[in-house]
């Protein structure tokens, strides 16, 4: 990045996707030392069910969340947006004994995740633990415990950085907690992966925006990769004011495919266990004339073939540590598109950085 006065337009957002890797590991390596880290483990051992809390890109990393915890520690575990928990709480069913609600939020001030906690500690007793990026925050002074992550803070208003590495923080407990495997080491090997592949990713999707325009954007995952085609579908409406839609895999059959064309990008999140099926869908896709991009571990021939554009990560670790990683393809793909049409991805039109509410 050249080093001139004003940074380029959208550099925070791209120096921060970039920075990934290495970001993951230093929050790894803090975690090993922070008090609350280490108290909540211990809680959550008897701790259950659990509810992930959050906004925006920090409620579809509650899901993701979720769905890494139940995988991992094989307890029950569900997310709602923060807006649920303060409009709808009888169905939230907040008054489950041992219930642990975990609140989600980069800035530690959205009013709406403040409430939700105030709301959980104060009427229903709910055991608190709120997780930010953002030192001293409001979240960690209502919580009972609080995680706190500086090293992944942004200064884009687009979550990128701040997303997978709370999701591994995340996947971190779970997996400390549930004492199924050496979380540092799986760690290692998705950042090696990552970190070998992500500057040629970058280039890749580049030249794929500057070659193609899409009229509709599509993300397509099942299980705990839904979340991330919703976090991927917000990122290419937020940072090129882009309409994008997420489906689950085998849902967008069911009608929505009624509008799969040559300039409809469809970015397929390829699970390990439910492959074959998301594979047939896929194969289905780009017999109607869909331009697919594949985002997996490892490809079959089917795959590569179908794809006009592939990434593969291509590390030996379970599905609960992809769910960070795959999310990159989809930050570069709504960077270069918003960075194609002359838009700041930094600061995307009508949005602020947090949502204060009177
Ligand atoms: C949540 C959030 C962001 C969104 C925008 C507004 O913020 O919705 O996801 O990109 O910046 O705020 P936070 O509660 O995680 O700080």
């Amino acid at each position: 990045m050249p080093a001139s006065s004003s940074p380029l337009r959208g550099s925070h957002t791209l120096t921060e996707i970039l920075s990934q890797p290495e970001v993951w590991r230093s929050c790894s390596r803090a975690l090993a030392e922070d008090a609350a880290f280490q108290a909540m483990r211990e809680k959550a051992r008897t701790r259950r069910p659990w509810l992930f809390i959050g906004c925006g890109t920090s409620f579809y990393l509650a899901e993701a969340a979720a769905a890494g915890w139940s995988q991992l520690t094989g307890h029950p575990a569900r997310a709602l947006p923060a807006s649920e928990v303060l409009l709808f709480p009888h169905s939230a069913q907040l008054a489950e004994q041992d219930l642990q609600a975990v609140i989600i939020s980069r800035s530690g001030r959205t009013s709406e995740a403040l409430r939700a906690a105030e709301l959980l500690r104060e009427k229903y007793n709910v055991a608190t633990l709120g997780i930010t990026c953002a030192l001293h925050s409001e979240l960690a002074r209502i919580c009972e415990l609080a995680i706190t992550l500086p090293a992944a803070d942004e200064k884009s208003m687009v979550m990128t950085r701040s997303f997978s590495s709370m999701l591994f923080a995340l996947v971190q407990l779970a997996a400390e907690t549930a004492g199924v495997l050496d979380f540092s080491t799986s760690l290692e090997t998705v950042a090696t992966a990552l970190a070998s592949s992500i500057e040629a990713w970058n280039h890749r999707l580049q030249i794929f925006v500057a070659s193609h325009a899409f009229a509709d954007y599509i993300y397509l995952g099942q299980g705990p990769l839904f979340p991330i085609a919703r976090e991927g579908a917000l990122k290419v409406t937020e940072m090129s004011h882009s309409y994008a839609q997420a489906y689950h895999t085998l849902e967008f059959r069911h009608g929505p495919k009624s509008i799969v064309a040559p300039d409809t990008c469809l970015m397929f999140f390829l699970s390990e266990s439910g492959v074959q099926a998301e594979t047939e869908v896929l194969l289905e896709m780009k017999e109607l004339g869909g331009t697919i991009v594949s985002v997996c571990n490892r490809a079959s021939d089917a795959v590569r073939k179908a794809s006009d554009l592939l990434f593969e990560l291509r590390a030996g670790v379970s599905q609960p540590f992809l769910l960070a990683p795959f999310i990159v393809p989809a930050q570069l793909l709504g960077y270069h598109t918003g960075a194609k049409k002359g838009l700041n991805p930094d600061e995307p039109k009508n949005l602020s950085r947090v949502v204060l509410l009177d």
